[in-house]
This record gives C-alpha cells, sequence and structure tokens, in this order.
C-alpha cells in the first residue's frame, strides 16, 4: 500500500504489516471490532491481517508466533487468557514489534491496554435497573469469570449488591463459546424455572442478553422480566425495540470505535510515539425508551442520535486520517 504523505516513518513509505489476533470472533460485538479495526488499517494504508478467535488459548499463541514470522510491525491482541499469552507476546517484544491488548490484562508496561470503561459501564446499566426497579428485587446475573471486561463489570455488581441489600442475587449463569446466546438460553430456562421470583436480570454482555430474552420468550416471562445489558449492535437494537421485549436498557461503546483505536494505538507506538498505558473508550446509556422515541433502527441510526458514540478522540494524530465506519 501507498504511504501517507508527511506522516512519520514507516507511514510516509508504506508496507506496514498489522496483526489482529481475537480470542473470540462469534457475535456482533467482535464482528463489528475487527470491522472498526480493518477500516482505520485500511486509512493508514496499513495491511492488516486479522486472524480468526475461536476461545483456543493454544491456538492463539500459535497465531502470535505465526504473526511474528509474516514480519509484522504490530500486533493488537483481542481478549484471550493472559496466562497463556506472555511468553510469546515476549517473544514478540523481544523483536521489536508493538503489542496493544484489548480486554486481556497482559501486564507488561510496554504494552498499552485498551478497555471500555468497564465499570463506567456497569453502573450506567446498574443504575437505570434501580432507577426502574427500585432498590429491592430478586436478580438473575449472566457472567464468566476470567474474561476482563466481564470481571471489571462484575466488581461493579458487587459494589451494588453491597450497598444495597435488598437487591438479591438468586441465580448466577452464562457460557461463553461459539453459541453463546443460545447456551446461555438453555441455562437461563432452568434459572427462571427454579426461581420464578426473579424480576430483573444484570447480562453484561449482548449475547448473554439475547440468550435471557430468548429464555424468557420461550417460557412465556417476558412481560414480567426487566433485561440489563451491555454492548448495541443493529440486531440488539431491533430485538430491543420489538414490541414486548424485556431488554429495556444498555449501555455501550461503538465496537468500530474500539478497534479503530487499537489500531491507532499500534500504528502511533510503530512511529515511536507515546502511547498512554490505559486507553479508554467511554460507554454511553442506551435505553429501549430513547430508541423507540427517536425511532433508531441501527447503529448508524443511534450514531446520528449521540454524536459522541462514533468518535474517540483516543490516541489521535494529525497524520493519522479518519476511519470511515
Ligand atoms: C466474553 S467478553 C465479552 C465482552 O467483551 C467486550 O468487552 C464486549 O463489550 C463484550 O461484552
Amino acid at each position: 500500500a501507498a504511504g501517507i504523505a508527511g506522516a512519520p516513518t514507516p507511514f510516509d513509505k508504506g508496507g506496514v504489516k498489522l496483526a489482529l489476533i481475537s480470542y473470540i470472533s462469534a457475535g456482533d460485538f467482535f464482528q463489528a471490532y475487527q470491522a472498526g479495526a480493518q477500516a482505520q488499517a485500511k486509512a493508514l494504508g496499513v495491511d492488516l491481517r486479522i486472524f480468526p478467535g475461536r476461545q483456543d488459548a493454544a491456538e492463539q499463541r500459535e497465531q502470535i508466533l505465526q504473526a511474528i514470522n509474516l514480519g509484522v510491525h504490530g500486533i493488537v491482541i483481542d481478549h484471550g487468557l493472559p496466562e497463556s499469552l506472555g511468553d510469546v507476546v515476549q517473544q514478540a517484544l523481544d523483536k521489536g514489534i508493538k503489542i496493544v491488548a484489548f480486554d486481556v490484562n497482559l501486564n507488561n508496561p510496554k504494552i498499552p491496554q485498551v478497555e471500555q470503561s468497564d465499570h463506567k459501564l456497569a453502573e450506567l446499566s446498574l443504575d437505570q435497573a434501580i432507577k426502574d426497579n427500585g432498590k429491592s428485587f430478586k436478580a438473575g446475573y449472566a457472567y464468566v469469570a476470567g474474561f476482563a471486561p466481564l470481571d471489571r463489570r462484575n466488581e461493579i455488581w458487587d459494589k451494588v449488591k453491597a450497598a444495597n441489600s435488598g437487591i438479591v442475587e438468586k441465580a448466577r449463569f452464562g457460557a461463553v463459546s461459539d453459541t453463546t446466546a443460545t447456551a446461555t438460553a438453555d441455562q437461563a430456562k432452568a434459572v427462571f424455572r427454579a426461581n420464578p421470583d426473579i424480576s430483573v436480570v444484570f447480562a453484561p454482555y449482548d449475547e448473554f442478553a439475547r440468550g435471557v430474552k430468548l429464555a424468557a420468550a420461550d417460557l412465556g416471562i417476558s412481560t414480567h422480566l426487566k433485561i440489563y445489558s451491555a454492548d448495541i449492535s443493529t440486531a440488539d437494537i431491533q430485538e430491543i425495540v420489538e414490541d414486548g421485549s424485556p431488554w429495556v436498557a444498555t449501555a455501550a461503546t461503538n465496537p468500530a470505535v474500539v478497534g479503530a483505536v487499537s489500531i491507532r494505538a499500534a500504528a502511533l507506538q510503530i512511529a515511536g510515539e507515546t502511547v498512554p498505558h490505559q486507553i479508554i473508550v467511554d460507554p454511553v446509556l442506551v435505553t429501549q425508551k430513547q430508541l423507540r422515541d427517536a425511532n433508531v433502527k441501527t447503529i448508524e441510526d443511534l450514531a446520528k442520535n449521540i454524536p459522541s458514540f462514533s468518535t474517540s478522540s483516543a490516541v489521535t494524530a494529525s497524520w493519522i486520517p479518519s476511519a470511515a465506519f
């Protein structure tokens, strides 16, 4: 690819290669994240190789070694298990390859960490749950430990329960796989059958929320339930606004923006510029009422309604062209 006139080396000459190595690729969030990364890479004239994630730690390690052998200038690591990545990531750093981590704590001062402010995201969603339902309700909670964003959101859930003795977690469930929504739906059905008094579900991952919604529809209990989630996509918006939907609020960033930010963080490092260790993309609260009132049907409609949703000033530079998504 051609270089960018006036950009620092090597971007002025072109030929920069990056790898995006994901732990999970299935689902709207990860597809949009990858699309945003690809759009920013294209704007930078960078050759981006995306390695698919199949929740396989051994495969992700292997992909990092492959990227090193391809001679990439930088690698973005998107989710994963920190304990299985440390040594291969160190091999890449030792070869001068710049690394960026999104949602996986690689615990290395040389590696910038991108995240969505998961604490704020959980707070926005749970504040809305309390606004709608008061400080006393029986809750279901979808959570799988070991994923950095879910663990950070869980810290807020623990805080909210500790501060509100009337909020009782009756059951915890959830699965992360290629089929997260349907696997979570199966578990949610068993939970709802055993705990008919659950009126609120905190499901801070859109695939979890879809699973919970599916379970509620199958059991015919949608009208007795309210779901509060994280993330948003066009498909999620359709599920949230449909008649009788129990999915009433979500807190989210635009995942395409997070993907673009991750690529910019790699590009700035390759150009020898300083990048903050922690790079945060702030989420916004989106309620069912807001979407219905503004007749929002797609992510593009949402971006028009909430301009901050589709931009981030994180890790930019005058020589980095904006990504088109
Ligand atoms: C299994 S982790 C899923 C989360 O990763 C990203 O942070 C998304 O927000 C999603 O909720």
